[in-house]
């Protein structure tokens, strides 16, 4: 199975009109695009997705944030995508992100800072059968993937 991570551009991300060039980022690195959609996020599912945080101070203005207005779900294929996606992310803090990386490049805000990525192999499959049904994932082949892998 090869590897697949979770990525949602937050509700900045889709009011600043980020999206394109979020999306941009991961397209023209290689990784493969497998699912994507546009939602309205639930309660339910903010308070799921962020549960690690849930003792954390900044926890009920993170969920309030995230349901504030909709999100852009994605789910990314490839090898080593979970943690090369994180690179591509940037730091948490906004004004500690090398620029290059998106938060590093287009916020200065940690409660505002753009994107979600899957921090472990184990939390990307966690985040992408919460957000996700079987049947919205696309198995497919590049057929330039010949000019993407020896
Ligand atoms: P990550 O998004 O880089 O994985 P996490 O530590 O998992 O960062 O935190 C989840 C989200 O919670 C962050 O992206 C950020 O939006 C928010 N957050 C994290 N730490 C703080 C904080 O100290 N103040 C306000 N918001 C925070
Ligand atoms: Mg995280």
């Amino acid at each position: 199975m090869v590897e697949r991570t979770f990525i949602m551009i937050k509700p900045d991300g889709v009011q600043r009109g980020l999206v394109g060039e979020i999306i941009k980022r991961f397209e023209n690195k290689g990784f493969t695009l497998v699912a994507l959609k546009m939602m309205q996020v639930s309660r339910e599912l903010a308070e799921k997705h962020y549960e690690v945080h849930k003792e954390k101070p900044f926890f009920n203005s993170l969920v309030e944030f995230i349901t504030s207005s909709p999100v852009v779900a994605m789910v990314w294929e490839g090898e080593g995508v979970v943690a090369a996606s994180r690179k591509i992310i940037g730091a948490t803090d906004p004004l500690a992100a090398e620029p290059g990386t998106i938060r590093g490049d287009y916020c200065i805000n940690i409660g505002r800072n753009l994107i979600h990525g899957s921090d472990a192999i184990e939390t990307a499959q966690r985040e992408i059968s919460l957000w996700f049904k079987e049947e919205e994932l696309c198995s497919w082949q590049k057929t330039m993937s010949c000019w993407l892998q020896e």
